[in-house]
């Protein structure tokens, strides 16, 4: 017999739930509510940045900078300079990535070994705990879970962290911890005061922070996002990580970027260096471009950071009063641009989704898609198999669709469950 052909880290991660749903959805045609990618364009500014980028000199076609085009680093460190109200230094403190993906990869290589703890809160983005376990670590888990007593149509505000619970997590073999605020799926923005309570925690077991904020602009209700990077003490030990693909309706354009002190950032470099060395240079063109224009307008009705949740927070809206009116009990998101609901009250309709080995919210997922045609996320997913059990009553929504999207969804669901 041959040598195994895999190393032992790739036989470390878990189903990837994006390529079964993907895959199924495309299958029967599902509506697909079930991705975070816009169904509409990104603003014109920055198409015709990339545009202008593209029919711009040869060097637009050619390599640029490994740890980012130089206006792209200029700019994303000139605009967080302001946001986080301290000078970042554009050589030093910025890496540019390939989407907001590889700069959460290359965080975890740079710092996670063999032996290694990070404490992972969930629901979290699949790759931290599969990130962490190729690295050789280990993920420790901490679920946010409703409030006890926490009536009526919940906000993803009622779902909190036990202080205790967190605190135990922590141990002489922490090196980092992984947060995600506004969060993937829940929509949780966390509150200045649940920020302190893990940048303490940090501090006291000199733990690093890798803060994930790709949906920074995206809050409602008054929610404000507060980075964890700005508390005091935390800069040094913090990694924030943004997506240009979420700041400007552009997933495909996978441009993201980390920033962070020196002394950790050096160390992604490295990993980046021998990753994927550089990243395309038309859309970091165009991206650079695109904040030299918020940086002018920030603050205005012409920035596209305000612009894009002014257009998300009705389409929320209907998606709620959509499955509220047929009996999913949605989760209102404070941020980001899914809804979770629970789904158990109606589930008695589909009586073939309730067999097999499977989690609950995966056949229910499955059963949505063969026979009603409308694709969502099963959020057991986004947990630990130790905690999955608790959340599999849940099932994924993403409401950044144009508004004939949300109809047709709409439309699906009534027709299903009212008859009608
Ligand atoms: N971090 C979070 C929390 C994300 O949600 C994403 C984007 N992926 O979401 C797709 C989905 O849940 O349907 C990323 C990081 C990756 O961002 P980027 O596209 O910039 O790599």
């Amino acid at each position: 017999m041959s040598k195994h052909v895999n190393a032992g880290r790739t036989s470390k991660v878990g189903r990837n739930v994006w390529r079964e749903v993907g895959q199924l959805a495309a299958k029967h045609r599902a509506l697909n509510l079930a991705e975070g990618i816009p169904d509409f364009p990104p603003p014109t500014f920055i198409r015709e940045a990339l545009c202008e980028a593209v029919g711009g000199g040869n060097v637009m076609h050619q390599y640029t900078k490994v740890f980012g085009h130089p206006p792209l680093v200029k700019n994303v460190a000139k605009f967080f300079s302001r946001i986080m109200d301290r000078e970042i230094n554009p050589s030093e403190d910025v890496l540019i990535t390939v989407g907001a993906f590889h700069a959460l990869y290359c965080a975890i290589q740079a710092l996670v070994e063999e032996g290694d703890e990070v404490v992972v809160i969930e629901p979290f983005f699949g790759i931290y705990s599969n990130g962490v376990k190729m690295a050789g670590g280990a993920p420790v888990y901490v679920p946010l879970r409703p409030k006890a007593g926490a009536g009526g149509v919940l906000s993803s505000g009622d779902w909190v962290l036990s202080a205790e619970e967190l605190s135990s997590k922590f141990s002489p073999r922490t090196k980092a911890i992984m947060i995600n605020t506004p969060n993937n799926p829940l929509g949780k923005v966390y509150r200045g005061e649940e920020l302190q309570l893990i940048a303490d925690l940090c501090i006291k077991h000199d733990v690093i922070c890798v803060s994930d904020e790709v949906y920074e602009w995206l809050t409602y209700d008054g929610a404000k996002h507060v980075k964890i990077a700005s508390l005091p003490g935390m800069w040094e030990r913090t990694v924030t990580i943004g997506s240009a693909g979420k700041s400007f309706s552009a997933t495909g354009w996978k441009v993201g970027w980390a920033i962070g002190p020196q002394r950790i950032m050096k160390h992604m470099k490295t990993i980046h260096d021998y990753s994927v060395h550089h990243c395309p240079t038309a859309v970091q063109e165009a991206v650079a471009r695109g904040f030299e224009r918020e940086h002018r307008v920030f603050g205005t009705p012409e920035s596209y950071f305000q612009q894009l949740p002014a257009m998300l927070r009705p389409k929320r809206q209907k998606l709620a009063s959509c499955l509220e009116s047929v009996g999913l009990q949605p989760v209102m998101p404070e941020g980001g641009y899914f809804m979770i609901a629970d789904f158990s009250s109606v589930k008695a309709d589909s009586e073939d989704q309730s067999s097999g080995d499977e989690p609950m919210d995966f056949r229910f997922v499955k059963w949505l898609i063969r026979e009603k045609g409308l694709a969502t996320v099963p959020v057991s997913a986004f947990y630990s198999p130790e905690h999955s059990k608790e959340f599999d009553k849940y099932i994924r929504f993403c409401f950044v669709k144009e508004d004939s999207t949300l109809e047709s969804a709409e439309r699906i669901l009534r027709k299903w469950i009212t008859g009608q």
